[in-house]
């Protein structure tokens, strides 16, 4: 070994926003990294040592690591000491957990492990998923020892652990070195092989458990905010039918020392927390009752906030105004404030739906981007002021920094439906 690193050479399969950060991390630690994807773009883009996705400080990162030989990616799998798999888990139809990407990431790193390499996977997945995964190593690869009851630690060739990440979007490349991670082993030597490698970069405390408490660890971290999310959702349509502020009525309500809610908006977007308490659901469709709920009333705000539009627009078409010459303007798209990511972003979908059935001028506000996805391009994008003089209606649906000037218009206009509340912004 070059130094007093504890591994030297470790593969990242899935090149996504935790595979990519996470390699990066490893090669500015002077660790040679091979990372695997099956998506060639992203694989040359990076061997240029440039990204294919938005991260803060990550660039530079990866362009250092690919320029000093620390970092290179590829679309085969090729032999290392650690393999970490952060592959997508979405679910298919009904909520129903896809793991064919953490079986395709296994079966395609099986033909080149050797003894003494170590397993981790990263991606969230439900619980049992590392078992599974397992599983299908062990098949891809009889001549190999995998953790089992009672074997050896000295008797194991292929250490095998769940790590999942905790990181938020946006502030990556900080959280992966300061959180505190979760280790899961298949056995307590797997455990503290895992924990050599995280700490090649990771500063925070780590902390061990066996993978199935790991795995739902994971899973009830974000299930967690759901809940509050939702009973913060649940308290608007509450307070609307009770003619109360619903703002007002959490600050209020936040000064007691035990409480702390949450702030309703237009529903919960991302790729984890609106996801990942399905995964509980799945496995244990009788218990989660509560959890199952939660993601219901969060679900069903997004509809909720569209039907106070459409009511706005019938108000108004109601004095005797043709819908056509009305003008609705929706103020933010992205999926959280003050980022530029849309995807599985609740207020696209408002936008979306809205846009598919008026007949008003519709006009669309997100000040993180420059131009509106494809499948809505037909679709007008504007800045805040224009949007805010020329609209008969207006939808608040993120509460973006750059809307925090507009308050006071926002306040005096009398069709705001306001999904974020305002004075948070
Ligand atoms: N939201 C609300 N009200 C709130 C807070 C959030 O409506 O008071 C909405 C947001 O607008 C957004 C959604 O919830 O649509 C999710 O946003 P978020 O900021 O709560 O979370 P994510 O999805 O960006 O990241 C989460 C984080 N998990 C937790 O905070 C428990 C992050 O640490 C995880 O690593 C990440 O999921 C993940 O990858 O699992």
């Amino acid at each position: 070994m070059p130094n007093r690193l504890k591994v030297s050479t470790v593969s990242v399969i899935g090149l996504g926003y935790i595979g990519l950060p996470t390699a990066a991390m490893f090669a500015s630690r002077k660790v040679k990294v091979i990372g695997v994807d099956i998506n060639q773009h992203a694989v040359d883009t990076i061997n240029q040592g440039q990204i294919h996705i938005v991260e803060p400080e990550l660039d530079v990162i990866v362009h250092a690591a690919v320029t000093e030989g620390f970092l290179r990616a590829s679309t085969k799998p090729e032999p290392a000491e650690a393999f970490l798999i952060a592959v997508p888990t979405p679910f298919k139809g009904d909520h129903v957990p896809d793991l064919s990407y953490v079986r395709a990431a296994a079966e395609s790193i099986a033909p080149v492990l050797k003894k003494g390499d170590m397993v981790i996977l990263e991606s969230t997945s439900p619980v049992g998923t590392t078992e599974q995964m397992l599983q299908w190593l062990v098949a891809a690869r009889p001549d190999l020892r995998f953790p089992e009851e009672g074997a050896l630690a000295s008797d194991i060739d292929i250490n095998v652990a769940y790590c999942p990440e905790r990181v938020l979007p946006g502030q990556v490349i900080r959280e992966l070195v300061q959180n505190d991670r979760i280790i899961g082993g298949l056995s307590p030597a797997c455990s503290k092989r895992a924990a050599d490698i995280y700490r090649v970069f990771v500063e925070g405390e780590l902390l061990f458990t066996n993978a199935r408490t790991a795995e739902m660890a994971k899973l009830t971290e974000n299930a967690f905010r759901d809940v509050n999310i939702a009973f913060a959702n649940e308290l608007s349509l509450i307070s609307d039918n009770l003619d109360i502020n619903v703002w007002e009525l959490i600050k209020l309500a936040n000064h007691h020392p035990r409480v702390n809610i949450l702030q309703p908006g237009c529903g919960v977007g991302g790729h984890c927390i609106a996801v990942d308490p399905w995964f509980i659901v799945d496995k244990t469709p009788e218990q989660a009752r509560l959890i199952r709920t939660a993601r219901e009333v969060n679900d069903y705000k997004p509809q909720w906030v569209l039907e106070k539009v459409r009511a706005a627009v019938d108000a108004l078409v109601a004095t005797g105004r043709d819908e056509a010459s009305i003008t609705v303007a929706l103020l933010g798209l992205s999926f959280k404030p003050n980022i530029d990511d849309l995807r599985e972003s609740p207020a696209l979908q408002i936008a979306k739906l809205f846009a598919a059935e008026t007949r008003t001028s519709l006009l669309l506000v997100e000040p993180n981007i420059d131009t509106l996805p494809t499948a809505m391009a037909s679709q007008t994008l504007v800045s805040v002021e224009d949007a805010i003089s020329q609209a008969d209606v207006i939808g608040l649906l993120v509460n973006h920094r750059e809307f925090s000037g507009i308050k006071a218009k926002l306040k005096q206009h009398t069709r705001v439906i306001d999904a974020v509340g305002i004075d948070n912004a």
